[in-house]
């Protein structure tokens, strides 16, 4: 059965083709910095909004044309869905999927059964990543979806939920380690709060890293070598999140002694609902060591929520890819498109168009990345700018040669002159790298 009928795998065609199937930018062994670019890259395909989502929204019922889950029920659906993803992860090329345990398979009326349902699946998915060559980005186990959750999973008020989220995170981790996963993520979708009137903070807080702790000694016990991700984000479903971004995530696992075995798995979206750019949490990240992986997507100026557009922007890919690069990469994490076709892009073939932009975009802002450091353009600036702290006073301050009795003498009688810090000219000088590159400077 082939669900993408007559569409052959993608291929590179560069810039002047007119083949909305074929990659203008990304070209997976072509050499940027000495790596291939799917290396850079690692993409990988979301699981849960390209095979499993239907298109519903609040307001509106399943727009989606999915003849993999509609021709089916039950585990006969969750095998076709699976058929149906392989074909779709070749034909693009990706090297990697991810999925939540819900995404792959039906839930039973017990997790007992529920588990029986994964295995048969991960049964398929490790004979199809064996002939395909396909990897495993992350798994993660959805702790959101289901009523039981209501007042968290790992936060939850209610100790037998928090058992229960323990046992699927147990199973998830054996997933992991049986499909050779390169990472195991904990996004907290209902670790949080809507009112503090009900809500014993601390103990939630101490019980999220009790949980944490015993995952990590669970795979340290079977084995499992992936890496730990957390995935922060401000809102949505809860009005506070726990890990609202990078830097109060880094605050958790460095209070729970927790920072030197989790790295951080970054969303676009949910840095712009945090009030951040896409590259302030790379940076953040990347400066603190905790650069994970990607979550790879993009929201809407105009809407407050989390829209999971699949990535077009090429100012925001430059500027991520310029921290991936700077970062020397992501592995073992990667770029996996955490991004839903429109509602109204309901047929099967539009899931191929949106990755192939996606590719597409990453790809470009690889390059363009690439151009950006070889020219040194915002090196240079950089460097210009804190001059100051090369020689002087200033190399004394980054030496740790000074106090306040010293720095006041230096000042006492200083006369200050700044120089001005050229952010036009840094943003003209872009565009220009963003539009033709280096030739067109
Ligand atoms: C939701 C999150 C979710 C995680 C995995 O906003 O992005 O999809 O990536 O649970
Ligand atoms: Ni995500
Ligand atoms: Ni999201």
């Amino acid at each position: 059965m082939s669900y993408f009928t007559n569409v052959n795998p993608i291929q590179y065609e560069g810039i002047e083709s007119n083949n909305p199937l074929a990659f203008k930018f990304y070209n997976p062994e072509e050499k940027i910095a000495g790596k291939p670019m799917k290396e850079w890259l690692r993409f990988s395909v979301a699981y849960w909004h390209t095979l499993t989502m239907d298109g519903s929204d609040p307001f509106g019922n399943p727009t989606m044309n999915r003849p993999w889950n509609e021709q089916y029920t039950g585990m006969d659906a969750a095998k076709a869905r699976a058929e149906a993803g392989f074909e779709l992860f070749e034909t693009l090329g990706v090297p990697f999927f991810a999925f939540h345990d819900v995404d792959i398979a039906p839930e039973g009326s017990h997790l007992r059964e529920t588990n029986k349902n994964i295995d048969e699946i991960v049964a398929i998915f490790r004979e199809q990543m064996k002939s395909s060559g396909i990897g495993l980005l992350w798994n993660t186990a959805n702790m959101f979806g289901h009523p039981r959750f209501m007042h968290g999973a790992a936060t939850s008020s209610n100790a037998d939920v928090y058992a229960y989220a323990a046992a699927k995170v147990k199973k998830g981790l054996e997933v992991a380690k049986e499909l050779g996963s390169k990472n195991y993520v904990f996004w907290g979708g209902r670790e949080g709060y809507e009112t503090l009137l009900n809500t014993d903070m601390a103990l939630e807080l101490d019980n999220l890293a009790r949980f944490y702790h015993m995952a990590l000694d669970y795979a340290k016990e079977i084995g499992f070598e992936g890496q730990f991700l957390i995935e922060p984000k401000p809102k949505e479903p809860m009005k506070h999140q726990y890990d609202y971004d990078v830097a109060s995530a880094y605050a958790f696992l460095q209070k729970y002694d927790l920072a030197d075995h989790f790295k951080i798995n970054i969303e676009a979206n949910h840095a712009t609902l945090a009030g951040h750019t896409f590259e302030h949490e790379l940076h953040y990240a990347r400066v603190n060591h905790i650069l994970g992986s990607v979550d790879a997507n993009q929201g809407d100026m105009l809407l407050g929520w989390d829209t999971d557009e699949f990535p077009t922007d090429i100012y925001m890919a430059t500027l991520a890819m310029y921290e991936v690069l700077q970062n020397g990469g992501l592995a073992p994490g990667g770029l996996n498109f955490d991004a839903k076709v429109r509602r109204t892009s309901f047929e099967p073939i539009d899931l191929l168009y949106a990755h192939v932009v996606g590719m597409d975009t990453f790809a470009h802002g690889l390059r363009v990345a690439q151009q950006l450091i070889d020219d040194r353009v915002l090196e240079s600036a950089v460097k210009e700018r804190y001059h100051s702290y090369t020689g002087g006073i200033g190399l004394d301050i980054v030496n740790g040669k000074t106090d306040f009795h010293k720095l006041e003498a230096h000042a006492l009688d200083a006369n200050i002159i700044n120089k001005s810090g050229h952010q036009e000219r840094l943003r003209g000088v872009l565009n220009q790298y963003i539009h033709g590159g280096k030739s067109l400077r």
